[in-house]
């Protein structure tokens, strides 16, 4: 009987390890002391010519680090993008030298705020597909992470506007 129930703990531990480790279960990502999470972006209506993907930079490190470029071929170009408050006005803005992540900090990129942002778009982003995004900071060099295309609740509606 504990010998059962040993096997059976046994291969719990070994289920919740794989789902910890495993980048497509648990859709996060590590690079160095660098983890991103869960990568996504909302879904597009067919005439819009941007889109956005978002994601959670964690660097649990010594050391400061910057997302510097993107890539993906979805779109024509792609540039890290910020949110300011232009007296009143919300306006995004290629982000100048890159997105920093200092020593122990946790940066978001979240509707209103950091995004990369994909530049005439060849396609519609459809909800449920993905889509390969590499990402290249200063120091820990290029990761390339999958972005789910999704509809999240609860974020607000404002869309970007050039
Ligand atoms: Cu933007």
């Amino acid at each position: 009987m504990l010998c059962f129930s040993r096997t059976i703990r046994t291969a719990a531990i070994a289920a919740l390890s794989l789902a910890i480790t495993h980048p497509l279960l648990a859709h996060d990502y590590k690079l160095g002391n660098l983890h991103i999470d869960h990568p996504w972006a909302r879904p597009t209506p067919g005439s819009a010519k941007n889109g956005a993907a978002y994601f959670v930079i964690r660097n649990n490190g010594q050391k400061p680090d910057v997302l510097i470029a993107a890539g993906a071929n979805v779109s024509e170009r792609i540039e890290l993008h910020e949110h300011i408050n232009d007296n009143g006005v919300m306006k995004m803005r290629e982000v100048a030298g890159g997105i920093r992540v200092g020593a122990g900090e946790t940066v978001k990129l979240e509707p209103g705020g950091y995004h990369v942002m994909f530049l005439g778009l060849k396609q519609p982003l459809k909800e449920g597909e993905q889509f390969p995004l590499s990402l290249t900071f200063k120091e820990a060099g290029t990761v390339e992470v999958m972005v789910k295309v999704e509809q999240k609740a609860g974020k607000g509606s404002h869309g970007h506007h050039h």
